[in-house]
């Protein structure tokens, strides 16, 4: 039971390094990229399949569960480990980034976040007493705590309220929590854009000594140029025994750069999303695979690749499904993007493991001036 972070390897050039995190449902080997779950379940894949692509810890999402079915059901089921039959970790977000993102008529104030549901239009409130709660009830692995993740652009000054409220919000969260001994409560580092507060931020949460931290409130907008220098700033902060995760970030390079900063875990809908309108990600690029080009390409996807995507079928057959909006192409695009994205983070651990890392992915970083 409970939680451990080992590091493994570290990187004697970058911050990058190897790491394993022992949850209650099995580890989790670092840098690895987490699938998501919105609504329990990675869009288009069994769970059998979802483990097939590698990943270990899969992503679901406070806001979308609590309103269906509920957290009462997912509780009365057994917990989500159960509901789904996904039996690895799971880490659930708490909500108030999803509110701000998907939901029309909110209001935010010192007490939480109050939003109309876009089910049945009721009001909800959620605080982050209701986050850890329904979290707490949801049984995830890891818990995130309630943040407010300001926009991109914003000024200094709302981006401190922000910021300050976010701290102010995990007290309250730590509070609430009913199960730290079965789930970890990691903290979110906010600040936009500005590297002070983002240190500020950081500096102030490891004091809460949580099990683990996550970088939020990067990738809603800003260029690519502002991760990399916000991610540099905030991650060398965080406790070095401690996993550290960014939210919300699934394009090679900015895993990359990221990983390079001492980063061991990363989220993104990108994957399933591209996957579900005919999209995929073959060495490093995006395909459609609606293009004509295809029609009569018989070579797999990638022929480097294990999924069962790329070891059954054709470019040509995978044209002909999308082309014919049949399910299954949709289902294989997903499985072999997430297998994808997963396996960059794999090569990125092994390149740690056996001292390659700074050779391996000096690509990314030098192409990189800031
Ligand atoms: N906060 C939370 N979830 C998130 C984010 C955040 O800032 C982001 C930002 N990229 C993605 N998901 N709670
Ligand atoms: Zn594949």
């Amino acid at each position: 039971m409970g939680f451990s972070f080992q590091l493994k390897a570290t990187c004697p050039t970058t911050q990058a390094r190897a790491g394993v995190f022992h949850t209650p449902h099995g580890v989790v080997e670092t840098p690895r990229f987490m699938p998501v779950g919105t609504a329990a379940t990675i869009k288009g894949l069994m769970p059998v399949q979802v483990a097939e692509t590698g990943a270990q810890m899969i992503l679901a999402n406070t806001y979308h569960l609590h309103i269906q079915p509920g957290e009462k059901v997912v509780e009365a089921a057994g917990g989500l480990h159960q509901f789904m039959a996904w039996r690895s970790p799971i880490l659930t977000d708490s909500g108030g980034f999803q509110v701000f993102s998907l939901s029309e008529l909110r209001k935010i104030s010192e007490q939480g976040v109050t939003f109309r549901s876009p089910r049945d239009g009721r009001l909800i409130e959620l605080t982050p007493e209701r986050s850890i709660a329904i979290q707490n009830a949801l049984g995830a692995d890891v818990i995130m705590a309630f943040d407010e993740c300001p926009p991109y652009p914003a000024e200094r000054g709302e981006v401190i309220a922000a910021t300050e409220r976010t701290t102010r919000w995990l007290e309250r969260c730590i509070q609430a929590h009913q199960r730290p001994q079965d789930q970890a409560l990691f903290g979110i580092v906010q600040g936009g854009v500005f590297p002070d507060l983002r240190i500020e931020a950081a500096k102030t949460l490891i004091q809460f000594d949580l099990p683990g931290y996550a970088i939020g409130g990067v990738s809603v907008g800003e260029p690519p140029e502002l991760i990399h220098e916000i991610v540099r700033a905030t991650a060398p902060i965080l406790p070095p025994d401690k996993p550290r995760y960014l939210m919300g970030v699934g394009t090679y390079r900015e895993m990359a750069i990221a990983v390079a900063a001492g980063v061991d875990l990363f989220d993104c809908v990108i994957p399933t999303r591209l996957g579900r309108h005919g999209t995929a990600y073959v060495k490093g690029e995006r395909w459609n695979l609606k293009n004509a080009q295809y029609r009569e390409d018989f070579r797999p996807l990638d022929e480097t690749c294990p999924c069962y995507c790329c070891q059954n079928f054709s470019r040509a057959y995978l044209n002909h499904l999308i082309k014919a909006r049949e399910m299954l192409g949709f289902i294989l695009l997903s499985l072999h993007n997430v297998t994808e994205l997963v396996r960059f983070t794999q090569r990125m651990r092994e390149s740690l493991l056996q001292g390659t890392f700074s050779t391996d992915f000096a690509q990314w970083l030098e192409a990189e001036k800031i």
